[in-house]
C-alpha cells in the first residue's frame, strides 16, 4: 500500500489537535467530540504527564477516542507508543527524538500509515525524512506549559531554516500556539499548527477549533 501524499498530509496538518486525559477539563471524549465538530483535521492521543492513565485504562480511552475520530473521518495518531498504536489500529504514530527511530516504526507499521517525527534542527529533520517520516513537528515555537521536558523555545527560526534549506516535507509548528500567534508559524513555512491547551483548555472547544480552522482558509 502506498504512503500518504504530501498534499494530503499538508491538509491533515492544518489543525492538529493533541490531547490526553491530563489536558482535558471535560472528559477526553467530550473534548475530542467538540474539537472534531469544530473542525480539527488530525488528532494525536498523547497520554502523558502526571496522572496519565496506564495499562487497560489507557487502552480503553484510546479505543474510545479512536472511535470518535473514525466517526468524523479524522485520522487518529498515537504519540510515542508503537505497541499501543498497533493494538488500537491507529492511523499513525508520532515519535520524539528519544523514541523508536522512524525507520523501525515504518517497518512495523507498514507503508500506508502516517509517521510523524519531532525535529529541532536540520540534521534531525534530514534523518527523519531519510527514515521515512511523512511529516515533522517543529517546536516549541513559543513557551508552553503542556510539556515538562520541552526543548528551548525557538520561535519560527527552525521552520524558516528548514524551508530555506529546500525541505519540502509537510511541517507543523507546536508549542504555545494560540489564535493570536498562529499566523507567523504559517508564514514561516509550516503547513499547519498543532495545539494542546488552546483547544483542550478553551471554554468553548468547538469554537476554538473552528477559529483555528478558519485561520487556515
Ligand atoms: N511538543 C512540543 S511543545 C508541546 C509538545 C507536545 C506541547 C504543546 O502544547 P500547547 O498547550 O499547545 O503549548
Ligand atoms: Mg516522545
Amino acid at each position: 500500500m502506498s504512503r500518504i501524499s504530501r498534499e494530503d498530509m499538508r491538509s491533515l496538518l492544518q489543525v492538529y489537535f493533541i490531547a490526553g486525559s491530563v489536558n482535558c477539563r471535560r472528559s477526553p471524549a467530550d473534548t475530542l467530540s467538540a474539537a472534531a465538530a469544530g473542525g480539527i483535521t488530525l488528532f494525536q492521543f498523547r497520554e502523558k504527564g502526571a496522572g496519565a492513565l496506564t495499562g487497560s485504562a489507557r487502552l480503553e480511552l484510546g479505543a474510545q477516542l479512536r472511535h470518535i475520530c473514525r466517526g468524523h473521518s479524522i485520522p487518529f495518531i498515537v504519540n510515542d507508543d508503537l505497541e499501543l498504536a498497533l493494538a488500537l489500529d491507529a492511523d499513525g504514530v508520532h515519535a520524539g527524538q528519544d523514541d523508536l527511530p522512524a525507520a523501525e516504526i515504518r517497518q512495523r507499521l507498514g507503508g500506508q500509515k502516517i509517521i510523524g517525527v519531532s525535529a529541532h534542527n536540520l540534521a534531525e529533520a534530514q534523518q527523519a525524512i531519510a527514515d521515512g517520516a511523512d511529516y515533522l513537528g517543529i517546536g516549541p515555537v513559543y513557551p508552553t506549559s503542556s510539556k515538562e521536558d520541552a526543548e528551548a523555545v525557538q520561535g519560527t527560526a527552525v521552520i524558516e531554516q528548514l524551508r530555506s534549506s529546500g525541505l519540502q516535507i509537510p511541517l507543523v509548528g507546536i508549542g504555545g500556539i494560540t489564535l493570536d500567534n498562529a499566523l507567523p508559524v504559517l508564514k514561516a513555512g509550516a503547513d499547519g499548527i498543532s495545539v494542546i491547551s488552546a483547544i483542550a483548555g478553551a471554554a468553548d472547544i468547538a469554537a476554538a477549533a473552528g477559529n483555528f480552522r478558519r485561520l487556515m482558509t
